[in-house]
Order: structure tokens, then sequence, then C-alpha cells
């Protein structure tokens, strides 16, 4: 926090006179900033109105004051239309020759908006409606224009799909940010996917149709997408299928649209297939409509890591090609460079149109990812046909990353994602920046899974300030200060909020440890066992919070706050604290999960035979412990196991006592010398049962993978461990 104070102070004071600059993000390509030219609170003359663009116009006039009445003196003239208007026609060499661009000046007396098109006057509205926010509106004389072509956001998450309002309040964001296209391609929208072929019933066609004339409103494209891969047949049949479902919808009024093929598997996947349908509907409804812009596809093998030789050249040959192509990377959750797209667009023979897939958390539902939106290459805009994000089914928090998208997608070669990062996050919650700041920094990470991205830097004030029990209640007085504003958007907040409880609990939780650890050092065990109690007690409540809580939601997440730092910490703390204090303390010890297995070293058999570390030696690789009948007198070790909780994920760790191997999630030694232990792959969890068979008591362990070795079982076959699906209690541990 101290050092983003530091450096915004010193930013403003190097600005200087251009005090009152105001914040215009996109980042405009060219600017060129004077003194003050009038005060805010001017009344303009629109000239040039009745031709202009029309959501321009009235853009303007719902939001500065706009005198009516021509015939009165108002203060400032504004000049406003696109470059073949009247209006501006002094002024059609300074506008930008590019699709979207547009010039605005800004002198004591006269606004100027001029468009290279109806977006672009719309744009140059959008920017000049910031800099009339200030007090003082700024002269300026700005040439400004997008670096990619398609700019948005792609709604292709799994789990609950936004709703109606979610959507609205995106349009006027996107307009808002100069994106321009919105994909929609919800996974759980029965007529996306499951149910194709049938046209949306009356009630969803009513939506659909007013949200593509909001879209339009904001010059967003609204690209309809079909997923039929899932139980497509290549006949003739089911193509005419597709171009009516697309017909239906385009009397609903989208004008653009793309077919998937995505998580698909069988004959949907084929390449040379698809390739003909898109062909099909690009004669069949494209070409047959003047207002339909090319198709867009997703391909099946849409990422380097799924790609073979022969399916992206079948596409890149056989499809027109005006038809667009997805791509995210390579690998489904990637970040793109320059040789990434060169690869692709060799294989494709055209500009893949990229599918960023963050930050989307459908496959990490407990983390939200707010961090900052990096790692894209600021070298790229013309390599792509279009650039679009797919975002978390949060459709608000979303907005932190989809600002910095904009960013990129508008200005790349200027794009900056820390402060970029920044501005977003004031922009969104400007009576909360500090708060909403801090949460965000504390969400960033996705954790591990299966996809392998990570976000770097979360959490970096974290144990900073050399008092940790001050870190601590900093989370939760942040977290209580959001939660206290409603005013601002309520919309964040809801969406928000679990993790913001999560987040204040998290910081009660933390004080009770940092008060452990003082009470263990005191040598006082009843403080500690308190303490131990309170901070236990807080976590089952942060674990009974739920979000998406509601009648008919599909997916519904536990958060997990500071995923990768804070709460991580936390729990090793208890958890070697515990471990200590069990050893010098016998008081309230029932007050611990009781674990089945004391840390400690034993034999682990099964029908009497001993798991046998039998080929020993720390430099043997790769072979398994075996079962055997004899005692090993001469090298006892070999058959005795070190088995201790790994305090980080609570699940135990077994190693040989000879030589200090561990088991793999397979039941053998690694087969590599320096293979690291990690908890994630060498620790199982280990269950007992205790059974009476005509009043003998047997105690036997089942032996359980977990981590990223999966859920498997240990078995015995012949003399090794085997691993298979069902529990078996057949493992004597003594
Ligand atoms: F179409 C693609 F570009 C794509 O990314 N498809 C999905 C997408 O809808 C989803 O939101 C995203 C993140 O989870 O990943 C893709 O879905 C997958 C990816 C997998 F690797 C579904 C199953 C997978 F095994």
């Amino acid at each position: 926090m101290k050092r983003i104070l530091a450096l915004s102070l010193t930013l403003s004071s190097m600005l200087g006179s251009y005090a009152q600059k105001p914040v215009i993000s996109p980042l405009p390509q060219q600017a060129e900033w004077g003194e003050e030219a009038f005060a805010s609170s001017v009344h303009y003359q629109l000239i040039g109105d009745t031709q202009a663009d029309a959501d321009a116009v009235s853009l303007l006039k719902t939001n500065i004051n706009i005198d009516t009445d021509k015939k009165l003196k108002s203060n400032i003239r504004l000049i406003i239309g696109e470059a073949n208007d009247k209006a501006v026609s002094k002024y059609k060499k300074d506008i930008p020759e590019k699709a979207e661009g547009y010039y605005l000046k800004v002198t004591p007396n006269e606004v100027v908006i001029a468009g290279r098109d109806e977006s672009g006057t719309f744009y140059g509205v959008q920017t000049f409606l910031l800099m009339a926010q200030q007090q003082k509106v700024m002269q300026v004389e700005m040439k400004d224009w997008p670096s990619v072509e398609c700019r948005g956001v792609i709604e292709g998450f799994y789990g609950n799909p936004w709703s109606h309002k979610d959507r609205l309040r995106q349009f006027d964001f996107y307009g808002k940010q100069k994106m321009n296209t919105y994909v929609y391609g919800p996974k759980d929208d029965p007529y996306h996917r499951k149910f194709w072929r049938q046209p949306y019933p009356e009630k969803e066609a009513a939506l659909l149709r007013e949200l593509v004339s909001n879209a339009k409103k904001n010059k967003v494209q609204f690209v309809w997408a079909v997923h039929p891969g899932v139980d497509i047949k290549w006949n003739l049949e089911d193509s005419i299928n597709v171009v009516k479902k697309l017909e239906s919808v385009y009397d609903l009024g989208v004008r653009t649209f793309a077919v998937f093929f995505d998580d698909i598997w069988g004959e949907g996947a084929k390449g040379d297939k698809q390739a003909g349908l898109l062909n099909y509907v690009t004669d069949n409804f494209v070409r047959k409509h003047k207002d339909v812009q090319p198709l867009i596809m997703c391909p099946t093998e849409y990422n380097k890591a799924w790609a073979g030789k022969e399916y992206l050249p079948t596409l890149g040959e056989k499809m027109y090609p005006e038809v667009r192509i997805m791509w995210t990377g390579n690998s489904v959750v990637d970040m793109i460079e320059k040789n990434d797209m060169e690869w692709i667009n060799g294989q494709i023979k055209r500009k893949a149109f990229i599918w960023l897939n963050y930050p989307v958390n459908d496959y990490c539902q407990s983390r939200l990812l707010m961090g900052k939106t990096y790692g894209n290459g600021l070298d790229i805009n013309d390599m792509v046909s279009g650039f679009c994000s797919n975002p978390m089914e949060y459709a608000e928090a979303s907005k932190v990353s989809l600002y910095s998208i904009a960013d990129y997608t508008w200005n790349m070669p200027k794009y900056d994602s820390e402060a970029s990062w920044k501005r977003a996050m004031d922009y969104l919650m400007p009576t909360s920046k500090e708060a909403f700041n801090f949460f965000c920094m504390n969400n960033v990470d996705l954790g591990k899974t299966g996809h392998g991205l990570r976000r770097e830097g979360e959490s970096p004030l974290f144990l900073k300030s050399g008092q940790p029990i001050a870190d601590f209640m900093m989370l939760t007085t942040m977290a209580n200060a959001l939660l206290a504003d409603s005013v601002n958007n309520p919309e964040m907040l809801n969406e928000i909020k679990p993790w913001v409880e999560s987040m204040s609990m998290l910081g009660e939780r933390g004080v009770q440890v940092c008060l452990m650890s003082q009470a263990l050092n005191a040598n006082d065990s009843v403080a500690f066992i308190g303490h131990y109690k309170s901070q236990a007690a807080i976590e089952q409540a942060q674990k009974a919070i739920t979000s998406r809580n509601y009648e008919g939601s599909i997916v519904k997440a536990k958060p997990v706050v500071s995923g990768d730092v804070i709460t991580p910490w936390v729990n090793e703390q208890v958890a070697s604290m515990v471990k200590e204090y069990k050893k010098t303390y016998t008081y309230d010890l029932d007050v611990f999960p009781v674990q089945v297995i004391p840390d400690g070293e034993y034999f682990i058999k099964v029908n009497g035979q001993y798991l046998t570390n039998a080929e020993a030696g720390a430099d043997r690789v790769g072979d398994a412990p075996v079962f055997q009948a004899e005692r090993d007198v001469i090298n006892p070790q070999r058959q005795q196991w070190v088995i201790e909780l790994d305090p980080k994920t609570e699940r135990y760790k077994i190693t040989n006592k000879q030589d200090g191997r561990y088991i793999n999630e397979i039941g053998r030694f690694w087969k590599s010398k320096n293979n690291p232990y990690s908890a994630d792959w060498n620790t199982y969890i280990i269950v007992k049962k205790v059974e009476d068979v005509n009043g003998v008591k047997t105690t036997r362990f089942s032996i359980q993978n977990a981590g990223l070795g999966g859920k498997q079982f240990w078995n015995v076959d012949g003399d090794h461990i085997t691993t298979q699906k069902d529990e078996q209690f057949i493992f004597e541990i003594e």
C-alpha cells in the first residue's frame, strides 16, 4: 500500500501543471495536452448532431449541458460528425485513417469530435466525457484508434451464465472501455449447446433481442455462437438445421455468428467435416445477407498442446479464408506471445482470433482472479484478427481484468499491466479504493490446477510490516470497510461478498494463530488451547461460506482468499504449533483432531508380510518396495517406515528408514535420483478401521493417494503395491 501511494505521489508531482489531466483509459494513441480550456459547468451548442452517429449524440445529450435552443449564445461549440459529414469537413485530414479511430480537439471555445466512422465518433465522445467529468476541461489534441480489430469478451465458461442484467451492465462498460466484441457462448445455455437445433422460446428470444439492441447502442458487435458438435450428424439435414437456427437468431437482430467445436470428441471433431459445414453456412447464410459478418469458429484442437498434424492445416486449407479461427495459445489456459502467433497463423493460413482463458475461473472456482492481467506479448496486434477474454461467471468482478484487456487491445504497444490494473481498481470502486485494492491484491493466484497457469505477487504486504498481528488485522479492517460500502457498486459487492467475508475471518483467524504462538513461547498451555479453539471455530465458519448459494445455481463455490500465501501460512502454523505442543504438553489434547497414526516408525504389513525396501540405497531409482515374509535381521531399517503428518496437507508422508527414500503415488520409489519431495505427490490419507470378529478385535488401515496422485487406494499384487479404485482395509501398521 505504502509503495503504491509513494509512487502516485511522485507521478502527480511530475505531472505538475497537468494536475487536471483526466485518466483516459484505454490510453489514447496520441495526445497533446495543454492548459485548462474551460470549466465543465459550461453549456454547449451542438453542431453536426443531426448527421453524426445517433448513439454518440444521445450519449452527449444525457451527460453534458446542451442548449437545444440554437439562438442561445452558448459558451462552447461542440462540432461532431463522421469523416464525410459536412460539420467536420475542416478536420478531415486530421482524422486517423483507421477504422474506429477519431480526432478530438478541445480549445477554449470549441470542441471537435470527428470519427473515421460511427464507432470512432462514439469513442471520441466517450473520451470527451471522461474529460468533462473533471471540474476543468483541459485543452487537448488527440488522435486515437485501436490496435486490434475485434476487442472484447467471450462468455464461454462453464457454470452459471451471466444474468440479463449482468450483460446489460457489461455492454455499457464495453462501450466506455472501447471494446467492440461480445461473443455469446455460455456452455450452460441449453439453446447454445444441448438443444442447439431448437429456436429460442419466446421469452428467451425477447431477452436476446434486448441484449442485441443494447450491445449495438454501445457499438458492441453481438456475436451469437452455436455449439453443435456434441451430436451433429454430417449430413445435409443438420447443415440446414444450423442455418435455420442462425436465421432464427438473425431475426432477433444478431449480425455476427460463430460455430464452436470445443470440448467434443468423436464424429463432431473431424476437421474436414467442420470446414465443410462452415463453408456451407457461409454460402447459404452469411453471403445471402448483406449485413452479416464473416463467421468465427472455435476449432476442436484450439490450443497447441492438443494440436495433431492434420486437423489445423485441414481447416487452414479447406475453410474459406474469411472464416476466423479461435485459438487459446500453447495450452488451454495460456498467455499469448509472438512466436505462438507465428506458429498458429502458419497452420491456419490466417490470423487467429484469440480466445484468452483468463480471468475465467470455472476450473478453480474457489479463487477469484482479481490480479493484474499480464504476460501477453505487446507486439502481436498485427497478428490477430481478434482478442477476446473468457471471464469469470462473476461479471462485475471480471471487470478488473476486462478493463485491462480493453487497454491492452486498444493500445497494445503502450500497455502497462501494473498501471492498468491500478486504474481498473480505482475506477470500479471509487469510494473504496484502498480497501478494494487490498482485496484484489489478496485474490490473485489460481493455486495448482490441471491447466498450470499461476499468477504472481499475491498478498505482497503480508508479513512485511514486522507485526504479524497488525497484518492480520488489516485483512479484517479492509474487508469490513468494503462490506460497509454498499452505495457505490452494489453489483460488485454482491459478487465478491463471500470472499470479502472470508477475508475478514482469515484476518481474525490469523490473529488467533499469532496468539497461539505467543502462548506457546510463554509456556501457557491454557491460553494456547483457548486460541487454538478460537481459530478452529473461525475456520469452521469460513468453511461454511458458499458463493452462488441460490435456487437453481449450478455451481456453488467455497471461497478461498490468498490461497497462495496467507491461507496456507496460517494452516501450516497451526499444524506445526500443534505438533510442537503435543511434544511437551498433555493438557487438553482431546481438542485436536485425532491423528490416526502418531508420527513415528512403523512396520507396514499385509497378511503378516513386511513391506521391505529390498534394494536399498539412496542412489537406487525406480524400484518398488516388496512384501517379504521374513523379518530382515541384518538391516532391520529396511522394513521400518517413518510415517509422519505433513503439516501442509495434513496427510501422511511415508519414508524408508534405511535410505530416506519416500514412496510415490503408485507405491514405488521415484525413478529419478534428485526427485524432490512434494506433498502433492508423496502423501497419503490413512484411515483406520477396527473390526470385531467373534470377540477378537483387529485393526486395519487403508492407504489412499491424494493431492495430484488422484484418489486411488493401495492394494497388493503378488509382492508389491498396486493401486485401485476401492478402499482396501488390508494394511497393518504397527
Ligand atoms: F473453446 C475453447 F477455446 C475453450 O477454452 N473451451 C473451454 C472453456 O469453455 C472453459 O471456460 C475453459 C476454462 O476451463 O476451458 C475450456 O474447457 C475445457 C478445457 C479442458 F482442458 C474443458 C475440459 C478440459 F479438459
